[in-house]
């Protein structure tokens, strides 16, 4: 379903968390903001008003602002964190919604710290999330299996991205995530990409990644003298998947 076509709700405001994990890589190259994160942010209705708390760039937590929920995304490295966050929020009566590759794969585990669990790709689901939020009728848990596949990637909104988060313009010493492509057809037996996205392996539009490179710039970069172009990161799973051209 588009945005276009969700039903009219009232507005929410909501509270996105990327955790960090004690044993994260200590690296300051990190992308500025985390794709699922993003993600979420670019699938959200305008109406809704969304903060974003990244842990990686030392974010404060504010436990006592009032919130209709806080989502927060897990990989392994940053889940037992991400628990404490949200057992947190859960001791203030904050509704909690934990999702991302970890939980989606150990929802008994999860469930302790969480009113609301989302497993797998968030793009079919986000929209019934939202509007059960707004009713008062949140479920335990929300399956990206019992809704349709993700067979079409949203293009990623910068520019609410840059309002919704704390990170200034960087130069080109700092990266911008961004993606051509998610998912992999391949199932190599050791990793976890085939399981969670169903070997469906999509690609945005190039035009439409033109309009997201070029809004990027805008809000995210600042040449200086020392560095004058910005440096995207790809955060795709596998983008030489096609012989005869890169994606
Ligand atoms: C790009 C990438 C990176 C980038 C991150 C860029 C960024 N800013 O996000 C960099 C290079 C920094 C990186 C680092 C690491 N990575 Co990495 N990375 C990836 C990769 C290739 C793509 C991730 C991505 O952007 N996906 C696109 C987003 C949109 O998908 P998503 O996160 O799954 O989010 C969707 C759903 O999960 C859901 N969702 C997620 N969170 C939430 C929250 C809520 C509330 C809701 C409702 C829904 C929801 O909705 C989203 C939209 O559908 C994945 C492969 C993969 N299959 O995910 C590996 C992957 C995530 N990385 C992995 C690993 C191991 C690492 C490192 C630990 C490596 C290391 N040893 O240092 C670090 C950890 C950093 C960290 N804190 O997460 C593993 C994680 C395994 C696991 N069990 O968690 C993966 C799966 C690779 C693999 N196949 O094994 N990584
Ligand atoms: S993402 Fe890489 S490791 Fe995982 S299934 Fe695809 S080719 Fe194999």
């Amino acid at each position: 379903m588009s945005n276009l076509e969700l039903p009219r709700i009232k507005p929410l405001k909501i509270l996105l968390i990327a955790p960090k994990g004690k044993k994260d890589s200590k690296s300051n190259q990190k992308p500025l903001f985390n794709m699922a994160v993003g993600v979420l942010v670019s699938l959200t209705p305008p109406e809704h008003h969304i903060e974003i708390v990244d842990e990686h760039f030392g974010d404060e937590i504010n436990y006592d602002g009032k919130y209709d929920f806080v989502g927060i995304t897990s990989r392994t490295i940053d889940a037992t964190r991400g628990y404490e966050v949200a057992d947190n929020f859960r001791k203030k009566g904050t509704t909690v919604m934990l999702g991302g590759l970890h939980v989606s794969f150990n929802t008994e585990e999860a469930r302790p710290h969480a009113d609301c669990i989302v497993c797998g790709e968030a793009e079919n689901l986000w929209a019934t999330v939202l509007e059960d939020v707004a009713l008062g009728r949140l479920k335990p848990l929300y399956d990206s299996k019992d809704f349709p596949p993700v067979t079409e990637i949203i293009p990623i909104d910068y520019e609410r991205i840059a309002k919704a988060s704390k990170r200034e313009k960087v130069d080109g010493t700092k990266s911008i995530p961004i993606y051509v492509t998610r998912g992999c057809p391949f199932e190599c037996s050791f990793c976890v990409t085939p399981n969670f996205t169903g070997k469906l392996y999509r690609s945005q539009k190039p035009e439409e990644l033109k309009k997201q490179i070029e809004i990027a710039k805008k809000v995210f970069f600042k040449p200086t003298r020392k560095s004058s172009k910005p440096w995207f990161m790809l955060t795709d799973e596998n983008l030489g998947v096609s012989k005869k051209k890169l994606w």
